[in-house]
């Protein structure tokens, strides 16, 4: 495995400022009432975090030639409904955590009530956003992306495997009630964040619909599996959250089911299926290529 050239830091750096700035300015803004549920909601959501599933929607977006100012919407959305996920988390309910992308985490700075409004208004604004600008030339697509969204966030995707989480903590899984539980944790907001970037283009065919779903699904799995890595090699400073919580809590992960060096094994497995998703592809999915890479070597 290589490093990722500096071509793709510069591109990741100029998707990252352009989501940024679209975030900045569908967020309302905090001198709007209600101003201290405003100013949480952009606490939480702006200035930190690596982006990773807008890059994700950029990417699949080159794929189908899709208008970068529709993906931003998109990619947009999708990081909505990602902040709002790690605001819960960290809520004492959840994993009861202070510290997030490096700062205090929302309930900390703000208060507890003011938290959990501030998941309910991101997700909700998540899918006005959708509902709101045009993202796809055929409605009846748009409407696919509204529900592909809906589908990865609620009970049957991020939601439910959070309460799969929450149930399994102290408990022993096995390996594919493992994958049952990160699949839909994690794995499914950043399979719609993939999905989501490509249906802003042009409609790509069943075959390689299928091959793009496929690299989604692996790239998914990969990265609990290295955030799982990374919880128990990583230091709190690097992560910018609480390293080692996973054995602190006794939680089933990669890590405590396979070891170290079998979840990187599996890491690098996973990326591996998911490369060979996108060959059908050929330079269309050179972004999608490098963030897998940026996906499975990251160090944070
Ligand atoms: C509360 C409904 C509800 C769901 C929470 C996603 C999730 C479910 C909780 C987040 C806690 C967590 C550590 C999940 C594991 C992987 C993950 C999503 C890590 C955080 O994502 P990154 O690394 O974070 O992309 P940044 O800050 O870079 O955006």
């Amino acid at each position: 495995m290589t490093t990722n050239p500096p071509d793709f830091q510069r591109w990741t750096a100029a998707q990252q400022t352009r989501i940024e700035a679209q975030l900045q300015a569908l967020l309302p803004s905090a001198e709007l009432a209600p101003q201290r549920l405003h100013a949480a909601m952009r606490y939480a959501v702006l200035g930190g975090g690596k982006r990773v599933r807008p890059l994700l929607a950029f990417a699949a977006g080159e794929i189908s030639a899709a208008d970068p100012a529709r993906v931003a919407i998109a990619g947009a959305a999708v990081e909505m409904i990602h902040a709002y996920s790690l605001v819960h988390d960290d809520l004492p309910c959840m994993d009861d955590d202070v510290l997030r992308r490096g700062k205090p985490t929302c309930h900390v700075e703000y208060d507890e009530a003011t938290a959990l409004l501030v998941g309910d208004a991101l997700q909700s604004l998540a899918f006005q956003l959708l509902a709101e600008y045009r993202l796809a030339d055929d409605p009846a697509v748009q409407l696919e992306m509204v529900k592909l969204l809906a589908a990865a966030s609620g009970s049957r995707g991020m939601a439910g495997g959070q309460a799969i989480d929450l149930a399994a903590t102290g408990k022993t899984l096995t390996l594919p009630e493992l994958e049952f539980m990160h699949i839909h944790k994690t794995g499914a907001i950043i399979r719609a964040a993939t999905l989501l970037g490509v249906r802003c283009g042009s409609v790509l065919d069943k075959k390689e619909f299928e091959r793009l779903d496929h690299f989604a699904k692996c790239i998914g799995l990969a990265f609990q599996v290295v955030d799982d890595v990374l919880d128990t090699e990583a230091s709190t400073a690097t992560l910018g959250k609480t390293a080692g919580k996973d054995a602190q809590h006794n939680k089933p992960t990669y890590v405590s089911v396979l070891g170290v060096a079998e979840s990187k094994k599996l890491a690098g497995e996973l990326r591996a299926d998911a490369l060979a998703a996108l060959d059908v592809f050929g330079a269309r999915a050179l972004r999608l290529r490098e963030l897998a890479d940026f996906i499975v070597l990251r160090k944070f």
